[in-house]
């Protein structure tokens, strides 16, 4: 149990109704007795919300009238003795508040310091502590289910479950180290090998969730590319809705990588706009023409932009510069309001491009269609709703999962070679359960939590 009281505005630092400020630790009591002047004694009616007066800690005047509650340990949030203050969402009074409660030797919280008082307290694992900052930070509905389902615990009792036969597993191995006169039977080994077969598959079958867990939580990647002027920033303008990079006729105006977040049809999505591809001399448009072919890779897919009164097709060389990324690419024909043919005698070869659309940045025109397919697209790589069991979402999972699933192929070659050395046995075995046990938090160091908890807003 920490020693230290911590205080925190739990709600955002802005102007707002109710401002919450969250305490917790040994000396919350103190502060309420001392700053709190309820119609009853808060601490007498624990998890009641009270109505009274806070007090400032110099003066005792009423800073502010408002509720509060206390709730004791160990059933808090954060395992420890925990109030709440609600008061108006003044951030000078939170300021007024959060100073009283300084006064009384608490000390304002780091970044995710409660949630993390709470996974050390026992309150939720590691794995549901992550989740309370993706159900925060969710932007789609998926999003959110997802998170919602891993602060449940459900992946965490997934994992769970794939461990406890391996433990069983490491158990029999460790004995038969211990007593070596008594040698294994090679039924047991295959009977030990057929758990273990079992538990890599299992983990192997939630790895395989993590390309869409992925799409959701990070959004699906569009790279904006093509010739100068062809209008990838108009586009990029008009799919966002407000004016984020700069549009002109002159050509080379985009320079840097333009990334932007956007949600379309309850799907995230990730805009990148580059600048135009083509050969220059000069030497600032030379590093953004370098950045916007580096940034192919990243894409999960592609929109070859290009100017439909482009008689010369010069977009070509893009093309084939993309083809052989081997990323797919979608043509998107634009300024079909200059030139209405272009409909029918620009399109790209399928090998090249899966889809061709015709668009106009400027009257708006095919950019619904657009939409539409990108968001249909992405749709086409999602589970149905409800099919959908555990999904990792989460790139520390994922490295989790990945050394687990090596360390028990490994323990499969190794009983495969007919001659397996029982200590590496052991081991294998073993560094996957360490694995599988820093998803949950079962085994962690300072500098996991570290890098974790420093990701979450203060109050958090
Ligand atoms: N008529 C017409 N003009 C357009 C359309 N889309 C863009 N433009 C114009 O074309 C010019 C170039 O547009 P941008 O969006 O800056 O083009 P870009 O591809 O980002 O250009 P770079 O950043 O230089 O590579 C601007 O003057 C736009 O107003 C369109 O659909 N129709
Ligand atoms: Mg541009």
């Amino acid at each position: 149990m920490e020693e230290t009281t911590i205080a925190a505005l739990a709600t955002a630092p802005v102007p707002a109704g109710v401002a919450v400020i969250r305490v917790s630790g040994p000396r919350t009591r103190l502060a309420l007795k001392a700053l709190f002047k309820g119609k009853k004694d808060p601490l007498r009616h624990a998890r009641t919300l009270i109505f009274g007066e806070i007090l400032d800690f110099k003066t005792s005047a009423t800073l502010d009238k408002g509720l509060a509650v206390f709730m004791p340990a160990p059933w808090s949030f954060t395992g420890e003795d925990v109030a709440e203050f609600q008061f108006h969402g003044s951030p000078l009074l939170v300021q007024q508040v959060l100073r009283s409660l300084y006064a009384y030797g608490i000390l304002p919280a780091a970044a995710g310091e409660f949630t993390k008082r709470a996974f050390l307290n026992g309150k939720l694992d590691l794995a549901q502590a992550e989740a309370i900052a993706d159900v925060i930070n969710a932007k789609g509905e998926e999003e959110l289910r997802f998170a919602g389902e891993q602060l449940k615990g459900r992946l965490s009792q997934a994992v769970s479950a794939i461990g406890e036969p391996l433990r069983d597993v490491l158990a029999e191995l460790e004995a038969s180290i211990d007593f070596p006169e008594e040698d294994i039977e090679p039924e047991r080994i295959d009977q030990i090998a057929a758990r273990a077969e079992v538990a890599r598959a299992k983990v192997s079958q939630l790895l395989s969730t993590y390309a869409f867990g992925a799409l959701v939580k990070e959004g699906a990647r569009v790279l904006l590319c093509g010739q100068p002027n062809a209008g990838k920033s108009s586009l990029l303008n008009l799919i966002l809705g407000k004016k984020r990079a700069i549009v002109s006729p002159i050509s080379g105006t985009t320079r840097d990588l333009i990334e932007e977040e956007a949600s379309l049809g309850g799907q995230k999505f990730v805009f990148c706009d580059s600048a135009g591809i083509r050969e220059t001399t000069d030497e600032i448009e030379k590093i953004g023409v370098e950045l916007a072919k580096e940034r192919i890779p990243w894409a999960d897919l592609v929109l070859l932009v290009v100017d439909a009164t482009d008689e010369a097709l010069s977009w070509q060389s893009t093309a084939d510069l993309l083809r052989e990324s081997g990323k797919r690419v979608w043509l998107v024909v634009n300024k079909i309001d200059l030139n209405p043919n272009a409909m029918i005698k620009v399109f790209c070869d399928s090998k090249t491009c899966q889809q061709n659309f015709y668009i106009s940045a400027k009257t708006g025109a095919g950019i619904g269609a657009l939409i539409e397919a990108l968001v249909e697209d992405v749709g086409k790589s999602m589970p149905e709703r409800g099919e959908v069991g555990e999904v990792v979402t989460n790139e520390r999972h994922r490295d989790c999962l990945r050394r687990a699933e090596d360390s028990l192929v490994r323990f499969a070659d190794a009983v495969a070679s007919k001659t397996p050395a029982l200590p590496i046995l052991v081991a294998d075995i073993r560094e996957a359960l360490n694995a599988l046990d820093e998803i949950i938090g079962k085994t962690y160091t300072e500098d996991i939590l570290g890098r974790i908890f420093s990701k979450f807003c203060i109050g958090k």
